[in-house]
């Protein structure tokens, strides 16, 4: 069998672009799968044919992907501290990309292009940009929990990405179309932005995010240690204009909230009902709420003026009495809060209490005519194990809810536990499986929209323990993936995380199209477009070096392995601006440009344009290179900047 020489298919690869091959095609057609199963037999001693059969049969759910296979599913996860977006391939839990969102990337230069920094900062609050004014001008962390992407109709639409980021309280949008964040929000008058979810129906639409922790407003000092006189803000953003549209004060801290698939209500998970600062105050009654907007009541208060205007956003009075919010008496503390594919139930998560609560929205009209009791609109509460604290679903009726405390998965039937709470004996539980260790949020394919399949389910786990060798004092996460086609629930993989599978999502791939290649015109560069024309440049095909002033702009492209320019010179103490555009157009071609000991360095993808600015306040001769490994000669791939001294 004849080796596969990957520069041969490099080549052709190049070669047949044109025509629209790609080298997944390629490899296939030309070697064919008999040369690939050749390749793992000299590798590993196993033919891959074999390999894939006898994971076939071992699994209902095929969870291989073997080597050159492609994934079901797209999975976005959210990384929790680490502040970024990472997408999976499901079933093989291989990760494929990471997203830099709410952290500073040194592969990419997110946090340092200027294109990045106009994101990161655009839409910040004045009172932000001014304390971060001498700390760099941008924050440099984030705690990304919960992403989302935007639906139609009740499923998703592979238009955009939503997070939330509860460090410094932002919202951030990402384009699927090349899965880099165009939008990041800073929500005034709200703390520590943690539940996000998009609206279902008709269209997202709103993006609810759930402000958590209560502060004064204004919080700028003039209130202190008055716990009494501290909000929680609830706010609806607009997934399209990224604007806040309103915002509604409530009673509580809000927790996770979620919304239904009529368009009409979003609930939230409130606890802390006490008002409290400390913990022993925060959990001291035996009940807390889920709360519900009425979306319909809001607009129309917002329409009749009926709000205080706050940070330039309409703020309405969502306190208990009000008619724009009901609060449902639930357990102490609750956490997870999902609607299910159903259209019709809502499940509250206990955390404190070994039960979930089930809301039944249609009831949710006679709550707000006050026709019925809040503790009317539940229908369900069964009792399924310790700490309760997210609930996914399969499509068929059935509930999947991580006990964190009891570290299991418990599989529970929706109508059963209807049935038990009218009165009937018969347990809704129909089965538990132990996790490893300590679960957070879960997640079935597509569970979270009208087209839930039923396939998988991913535990996020907070500890891996003894699952994997030790790697020193700071363990990896574990997420676990789980069959649930059959009755019973297989853990068919572990995978270990760094910080931290805090949430995802699992989404088709026919709903998720990116980009092979960026497009010229991108609205990413706009900024630089506008400044190339302004000084006669065009991006793609000019080189050149424009001194205005102490400004010094540099224009120069890329093709596999050059940079138009070999060098450039610059005087000590100029502000220098460089722009690149990489012109190759083949896909998986990107290049970098990194400035050695100037802390400068920034992706440029096919046809993409980066730029960066700095002070050249260094002199001597620093040579630029490309760090991303395009070519043969990738290594000679660079340059020299000459900084002259003052
Ligand atoms: S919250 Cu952390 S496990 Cu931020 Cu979604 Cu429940
Ligand atoms: Cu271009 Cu390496």
């Amino acid at each position: 069998m004849a080796k596969i020489d990957n520069d041969q298919i490099d080549e052709k690869t190049i070669d047949k672009e044109g025509e629209g091959i790609s080298r997944r095609e390629l490899i296939t057609r030309s070697a064919g799968l008999a040369g690939l199963a050749g390749v793992a037999a000299t590798a590993g001693g196993l033919s891959l044919a074999n390999s894939k059969s006898a994971y076939a049969a071992s699994t209902k759910n095929k969870s291989h992907v073997a080597p050159g296979d492609l994934d079901e599913y797209y999975g976005f996860w959210s990384s929790g501290q680490a502040g970024e977006v990472r997408i999976l391939g499901i079933p093989s839990m291989r990760e494929l990309m990471r997203i830099p969102v709410f952290n500073r990337c040194s592969a990419s230069g997110w946090g340092q292009t200027n294109e990045s920094i106009k994101i990161l900062t655009e839409n910040m609050l004045p009172e932000t940009k001014e304390y971060l004014k001498d700390k760099g001008g941008i924050w440099h962390n984030g705690d990304a929990h919960h992403p989302h992407m935007s639906f139609t109709d009740g499923t998703y639409d592979g238009r955009y990405l939503f997070i939330n980021d509860k460090a410094n309280t932002r919202v951030a949008r990402i384009r699927c179309d090349v899965m880099k964040v165009d939008k990041i929000i800073e929500i005034p008058n709200a703390s520590d932005i943690h539940g996000l979810r998009p609206q279902k129906f008709p269209r997202t639409g709103y993006v609810f995010a759930n402000g958590e922790h209560r502060v004064p407003l204004p919080n700028d000092g003039s209130i202190l240690d008055e716990p009494e006189k501290y909000h929680a803000v609830f706010s609806a953003i607009d997934g399209d204009s990224m604007k806040v549209a309103w915002q509604v004060i409530v009673d509580g801290n809000l927790d996770n909230c979620d919304a239904d698939y009529q368009g009409l209500y979003a609930v939230s998970t409130c606890y802390n009902s006490e008002n409290g600062v400390t913990l022993g105050e925060m959990t001291s009654s035996e009940q807390d709420w889920a709360v519900v907007f009425d979306i319909k009541a809001i607009e129309k208060g917002v329409k009749n003026g009926d709000f205080k205007k706050m940070n330039g956003v309409a703020v309405l009075d969502g306190r208990k009495g009000s008619p724009y919010t009901r609060y449902i008496p639930v357990s102490n503390s609750p956490h997870g809060c999902n609607t299910a594919p159903d259209g019709k139930h809502i499940v509250i998560n206990g955390k404190l209490s070994p039960t979930v609560s089930v809301i039944d929205v249609t009831k949710l009209p006679d709550l707000f005519k006050d026709k019925i009791k809040p503790r009317d609109a539940i229908v369900a509460e069964p009792e399924l194990g310790l700490g309760p604290l997210h609930t996914a679903f399969d499509g068929k009726g059935n509930a999947y809810t991580t006990l964190f405390l009891d570290s299991q998965a418990c599989k529970w039937n929706i109508d059963k536990a209807i049935r038990a709470y009218n009165g009937e004996k018969v347990d809704p539980i129909l089965d538990k499986i132990d996790v490893q260790y300590q679960p957070g949020h879960n997640h079935t394919s597509m569970g979270e929209t009208k087209e839930a399949d039923g396939k998988w389910l991913v535990s996020l786990n907070k500890f891996s323990k003894d699952r994997y060798i030790n790697v020193g004092p700071l363990k990896p996460e574990n997420e676990q993936l789980i069959d649930i086609t059959g009755d019973k629930m297989e853990i068919v993989h572990d995978g270990p995380t760094y910080a931290e599978p805090h949430d995802c999502i699992i989404v088709r791939t026919d709903i998720v199209n990116p980009a092979k290649t960026w497009k010229r015109g991108d609205p990413m560069w706009a900024d630089a477009e506008a400044q190339a024309k302004k000084d006669g440049i065009n991006l793609v095909s000019d080189s050149k070096v424009i001194r205005d002033g102490n400004k010094v702009r540099v224009y120069m492209w890329s093709i596999a392995p050059n940079f138009s320019m070999p060098d450039f010179t610059v005087k000590q103490g100029d502000e220098v601006t460089l722009y690149v555009t990489n012109n190759d157009q083949i896909e998986d071609l990107t290049h970098g440009i990194t400035i050695a000991n100037y802390g400068v360095a920034m992706e440029i993808g096919p046809q993409q344009t980066s730029s960066v600015t700095f002070k050249a306040d260094r002199p001597g001769v620093h040579w630029y290179y490309c760090q991303w490994f395009c070519h043969a000669l990738h290594m000679e791939m660079r340059g020299r900047m000459m900084v002259e001294p003052a």
